[in-house]
């Protein structure tokens, strides 16, 4: 008999399985360099994944390409570091196909707005249900410092190096104004604020879209100090009294001046694409039945002849 016949399956049931651990769903060390803010939000999907105990067969972890995109690397569990700008198209796939899983997408500014802007755009109107952290750090850290769609006005750069002439976008409107049904802010310096955010992220049943100031010590330190109020700055929550479900109000609090506030600026309910297409894929996944992947693949190609 050989060894695989005589290992014992694992429990099926969550409910009987041992709560996930830390040491379950690390998988390599990180590569960032010292104090880079990434390691930050790492921890904390860590430790999201063990507050709400998601077993490593439950979750996704979907990337890009840059330093923020190496997250899948990082993660014991499914996940896919795909092409620079496209995690989201995968990510979507994903989403529609398996509805059991958390798909959590991540990357950086330049991953999410330059290259991948327009999957960000349709992502977000389609409201395809997943959790989408950008870590902006303002600046393209794997290539080695290169302006990205949010450097600041002037910012020096290898692209740039007589300083950026290009208005920057605003991650905040762009998600309000594309379709986004739940977006919020946070950063790298406040973990505790972080996790609240991924958690009420994670809960909202359509595209959640977090973007999440990460410096970048190597090319852009000192970015965010003025969030920091470890660096003589001030991290400043949305008003209690803000109303969530109101674009307008949520858009005018997108348009202030950085370092802005941090929170939930807004949250809806509409009908996800998941939902809306349900049947039609339902109905697909019936007719093959049965069928191995190859088998599929077959009919279609058949059907082309
Ligand atoms: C199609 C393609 N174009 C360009 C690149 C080169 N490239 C790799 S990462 C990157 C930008 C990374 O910046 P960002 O998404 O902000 O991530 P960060 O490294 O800052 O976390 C670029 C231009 C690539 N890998 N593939
Ligand atoms: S280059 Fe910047 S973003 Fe990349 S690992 Fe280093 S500090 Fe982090
Ligand atoms: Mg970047």
């Amino acid at each position: 008999m050989s060894d695989s016949a005589t290992l014992e399956a694992p429990p099926q049931d969550a409910e009987e399985r041992q709560p996930v651990t830390k040491k379950e769903i690390t998988a390599d060390h990180p590569t960032w360099c010292p104090g880079c803010g990434d390691f930050s939000v790492l921890a904390i999907y860590y430790k999201l994944i063990q507050k709400r105990n998601i077993h490593h067969e439950k979750v996704t972890t979907v990337a890009g390409i840059g330093c923020s995109s190496r997250f899948p690397y990082f993660v014991q569990a499914h996940g896919a570091h795909y092409i620079h700008g496209r995690a989201l198209s995968f990510a979507s796939g994903v989403s529609l196909s398996r509805p059991d899983l958390h798909v959590f997408a991540f990357g950086g500014d330049g991953d999410a707005f330059s290259i991948g802007g327009n999957h960000f755009m349709h992502t977000a109107r389609k409201n395809v249900k997943m959790t989408y952290v950008v870590m902006d750090n303002f600046v393209y850290g794997l290539t080695k410092k290169q302006t990205s769609p949010t450097s600041p006005l002037g910012f020096k750069s290898k692209t740039d190096n007589w300083g950026a002439f290009d208005r920057p976008i605003n991650p905040m409107k762009l998600a309000i104004s594309a379709g986004a049904t739940f977006v919020a802010r946070t950063s790298h310096t406040n973990p505790k604020h972080l996790l609240e955010m991924m958690d009420l992220a994670m809960d909202h049943d359509g595209f959640g879209f977090i973007e999440c100031l990460s410096e970048c010590t190597e090319f852009f330190a000192g970015a965010f100090d003025a969030s920091n109020p470890r660096k003589g700055g001030e991290y400043l929550l949305v008003p209690e009294d803000h109303d969530v479900t109101d674009e307008a109000a949520a858009y005018k609090l997108a348009g202030e001046d950085f370092p802005g506030k941090f929170g939930v600026y807004y949250q809806v309910q509409r009908p996800t694409k998941n939902a809306l297409e349900a049947g039609v894929s339902d109905a697909a996944k019936a007719k093959f039945e049965g069928k191995k992947d190859w088998e599929v693949l077959q009919t279609t190609f058949n059907r082309m002849k």
